[in-house]
């Protein structure tokens, strides 16, 4: 088990589509391993490859209160989704910044496990929420993609800031 390097907001490898996994293999559990490692440790309720450099379409998450829920996703694709929900979200890779986000309040999923077996599940609430997060990092699409294009200039101004004082 490893920790990874989480990626910050604006750096363009956030921007790249990730690829599908075409083979659900050691290489891809062991780097679902090490991604569940680095959400808990940051902390954090989810994590998609694309913030530890890994342009592959592979999601983590675990929205329990008592972290022991893990849930990984291969290729996940939303089926259907219903109703609207506003949401106050975060993102380890925009750190310190919390705003609120619309998005479907239910879906139901489609994805591989870890063991390359096709499964269905349906999420609702913050389970919601994250999944949909976490694919839009798939599609290089951040939450501060649903802010308006000032309050964006000024997180991006913020972090550079920030990234400079800590370098
Ligand atoms: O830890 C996280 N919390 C969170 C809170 C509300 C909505 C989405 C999230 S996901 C985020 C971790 C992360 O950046 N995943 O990509
Ligand atoms: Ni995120």
């Amino acid at each position: 088990m490893a920790l990874l390097h989480i990626l910050h907001y604006p750096d363009p490898r956030l921007r790249v589509k990730a690829a599908p996994v075409d083979q659900v293999d050691e290489a891809v559990r062991r780097l679902v391993d090490d991604m569940f490692e680095t959400m808990y440790d940051a902390p954090g309720i989810g994590l998609a490859a694309p913030q530890v450099n890994v342009a592959r379409r592979i999601i983590v998450l675990d929205v329990s209160e008592k972290r022991d829920e893990p849930l990984a996703l291969i290729n996940p694709e939303i089926l259907h989704q219903e109703e609207r929900e506003k949401m106050e979200e975060g993102c380890l890779s925009v750190p310190g910044i919390y705003e609120m986000v619309e998005r479907a309040a239910r879906i139901r999923v489609r994805a591989l496990d870890p063991d390359g077996r096709p499964f269905e599940m349906e999420a609702e609430g913050l389970q919601a929420v994250c999944i949909q997060h976490e694919i839009d990092h798939l599609d290089g699409r951040l939450f501060v993609d649903y802010l308006t294009e000032m309050k964006r200039r000024r997180i991006r101004k913020k972090l550079e800031k920030l990234r400079r004082h800590t370098m």
